[in-house]
């Protein structure tokens, strides 16, 4: 059974939550008349009721990458099989409009639970406003909403994506400092950097870049020769990037915010004949640390994968969980994360990773 929570604007939502009560309760009332009507039974107490079960309404973003299949997993491995929830998936194939749609359905249904994983930050406040004046609480998952009122969410938990940059770039600084002592720079000194963007405007690719051109505008010999918008995207990222190397192949560093775009640059960098990797003309740096990825790392073609971790689906179902037992929750859980390169990693690390 749905709970309510403490809304600012509860008499609002108290008077649209009557109404829904009340109709539950007419329909409930016609329904079991009908059972005794058509003769079949209204369920026997002693079965399980659905009001035992916390029906979780979920937005996901897609399926654009192996991230994204691997948080899925995360979530429906969780609930799967629980009596005590029900969790109610739709795929937004990457558009915030599906996205929207999907949330006034589970409104309208009258689930126990919104979780949304944005695929933008923008455009959230009138949507959300909606759910909560229908008194359904709502947790934010994997990338964030850009709102001015944090009321209109239990709690964002998902990935710090500014350090994940950070611990990028400081890498960076650390290999072209090594260069410059090994006499191995480039002629001018320059530190040539291509960029691969996620999906614009989403906390991913807002905060990763944030850390790049940052680190661009502190050091005087970084220079960021293009940002191609990949879209999280393998065939995206193919794509633009053959395109671009059709005219450029002055490249020393490729910085691709997730390793679905790294895989289609890397096709194209084959194809082009320019090499990478370890001991190649160009570094390439990449997020999301799956498993394919951490096997090119391995094989020296990648140089450092950022990890960026999918399976917090436990994580989400601790937090309502808490929520449930009327805890008060953190309004931002991060989940660990770290970085690697090929002397971190072991065949049988790479072996045993889950996504
Ligand atoms: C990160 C997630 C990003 C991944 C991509 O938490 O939002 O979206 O880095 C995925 O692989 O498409």
């Amino acid at each position: 059974m749905k709970r309510f929570f403490n809304s600012p604007d509860t008499a609002a939502g108290g008077q649209q939550t009557m109404k829904k009560l009340l109709s539950s309760l007419l329909c409930l009332s016609l329904l079991t008349g009908m059972a005794g009507i058509c003769g079949c039974q209204a369920k026997p107490e002693t079965e399980p009721t659905d009001d035992n079960v916390f029906v979780i309404g979920f937005s996901q973003v897609g399926s654009e990458s192996d991230w994204r299949v691997a948080n899925t997993k995360s979530m429906t491995d969780t609930f799967t099989g629980d009596p005590e929830y029900e969790l109610v998936m739709e795929n937004a194939r990457q558009m915030q409009e599906n996205q929207f749609t999907a949330v006034r359905r589970f409104i309208l249904e009258g689930v126990d639970m919104i979780i949304i994983a944005p695929t933008v930050e923008e455009g959230w406040l009138t949507v959300l406003t909606e759910v909560h004046d229908a008194g359904i609480p709502v947790i934010i998952m994997d990338r964030s909403v850009a709102v001015w009122d944090d009321n209109l969410y239990l709690t964002n938990v998902g990935s710090d994506f500014l350090r994940q940059g950070n611990l990028a770039v400081e890498w960076l600084e650390k290999e072209t400092l090594k260069d410059a002592e090994n006499g191995d720079e480039s002629e001018d000194g320059t530190v040539r950097i291509l960029h691969l963007q996620g999906t614009l405007g989403a906390t991913a690719q807002i905060q990763r870049t944030k850390a790049l051109e940052d680190a661009v505008t502190s050091h005087g010999n970084w220079e960021l020769i293009s940002q191609l918008d990949g879209d999280f995207t393998e065939a995206k990222a193919y794509e633009v990037m053959t395109t671009y190397l059709a005219e450029n192949r002055d490249i020393d560093v490729i910085y691709s915010e997730n390793d679905n775009m790294t895989f289609g640059a890397m096709r194209a960098l084959d194809e082009a004949g320019i090499s990478y990797g370890e001991g190649g003309q160009v570094r390439i740096i990449t997020f999301d640390a799956t498993k394919e990825a951490l096997q090119y790392c391995l094989d020296g073609k990648i140089n450092l994968c950022v990890e960026c971790n999918p399976l917090f689906g436990p994580q989400v179902k601790e937090l309502i969980e808490a929520y449930r037992r009327g805890d008060t929750i953190p309004k931002h859980v991060y989940v660990n994360e770290t970085a690697y390169t090929a002397k971190d990693l072991t065949q049988e690390f790479v072996d045993t990773r889950e996504y």
